[in-house]
């Protein structure tokens, strides 16, 4: 059983490739492949992991011999999902691994912008002492949340929030009820929410959700979180709405450098590079949680399953 770790693990230590070879032949490449070479990878192999390489459909349908591939992410917007039913291939994703990571990163973030910290510490190391006026900040306690989905990652903010003292409420695309979550239509969790921290995957329904049309309804003393993909919000609407004081803040996780380009001199914006779920735990449970997978798979149950022979 060939299994390729197709493209640039961020984390995988000796011990886990070994525990890796125990499941089948198990090869790693650490470079990120063209598609061309991507291809010919996949078709020598049974069971794949992949992390950064797009899977459109004219790629997967060129695909022989695999039968099977994990991503490492929970996000999966890069694999053309109908393509790899056709191809007749089974693929998983990691949909736990850093629920709790995410969910402390959006307060990370949060506290970071509304405390002023990055401003502060660099007025500090600079010389500052007992200096408040720059930095006037605004509390939680007593604020509304709102979730943009009500998932695992969702879930676990709003269980942090309640700490914070925060109403936690959100939308989701069946109005079904989520743990810890006043579940409301869409256009009512944004024009109450006070912080509001998108948690949807980025899918043909979700992209774009948050057109400028719907972010003109937030509350210009708002601030948002993004911890999921860019594309779920108009990039350039948003960069409008806090270069012109119409929001107060934003916590970026997934933004074009072009973009973020536009907000480098803005201090009411934290910019990360894609670190919200890149913690000690969250690494070593991803590589748990692929391991499942695999093992799982190859025992004739496989899990965390978005299409497969007899799926949908
Ligand atoms: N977008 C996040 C992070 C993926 C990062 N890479 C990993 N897990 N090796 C996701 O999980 O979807």
């Amino acid at each position: 059983m060939k299994i390729v770790y197709l493209d640039e693990p961020t984390y995988l230590p000796e011990w886990w490739r070994a525990r890796f070879a125990a499941l089948g032949d198990f090869e790693v490449f650490t470079d990120r492949p063209e598609p061309e070479t991507a291809l010919h990878r996949l078709c020598e192999a049974d069971l794949a992991v992949v992390e950064w390489t797009q899977l459109p459909a004219d790629l997967l349908s060129r695909i022989t011999r695999l039968r099977y591939l994990t991503m490492v992410s929970t996000s999966f917007d890069g694999v053309d999902l109908d393509a790899a039913a056709r191809a007749g291939l089974t693929v998983a994703h990691c949909p736990t691994y850093s629920r709790q990571a995410v969910a402390e990163h959006v307060f990370a973030s949060l506290l970071a912008l509304i405390r002023r910290l990055l401003a502060a510490d660099r007025a500090t190391r600079a010389g500052a002492s007992h200096l408040y006026r720059p930095f006037l900040g605004l509390e939680l306690h007593g604020r509304t949340l709102g979730l943009v989905g009500t998932g695992r990652i969702a879930t676990a903010v709003a269980r942090i929030a309640a700490g914070f003292g925060m109403e936690a409420i959100g939308a989701n695309r069946t109005g079904h009820a989520a743990p810890g979550i006043t579940v409301l239509p869409l256009d009512e969790v944004l024009r109450r929410s006070d912080v509001l921290s998108l948690h949807a995957p980025l899918n043909a329904t979700t992209r774009g959700l948050l057109n400028a049309e719907r972010l003109a309804t937030l509350k210009p003393s708002a601030v948002l979180v993004n911890t999921c993909r860019g594309a779920l919000l108009d990039q350039a609407a948003l960069v409008r709405m806090l270069t012109t004081g119409r929001l107060a803040g934003a916590a970026l996780d997934d933004m074009t450098a072009q973009d973020a380009g536009l907000l480098r001199t803005l201090d009411n914006v934290i910019l990360t590079p894609g670190t919200a779920w890149y913690t000690d735990t969250a690494r070593s449970d991803n590589l748990q949680e692929v391991y499942d997978n695999l093992a799982s798979y190859l025992a004739g149950c496989p899990r965390n399953v978005l299409t497969g022979p007899g799926v949908r």
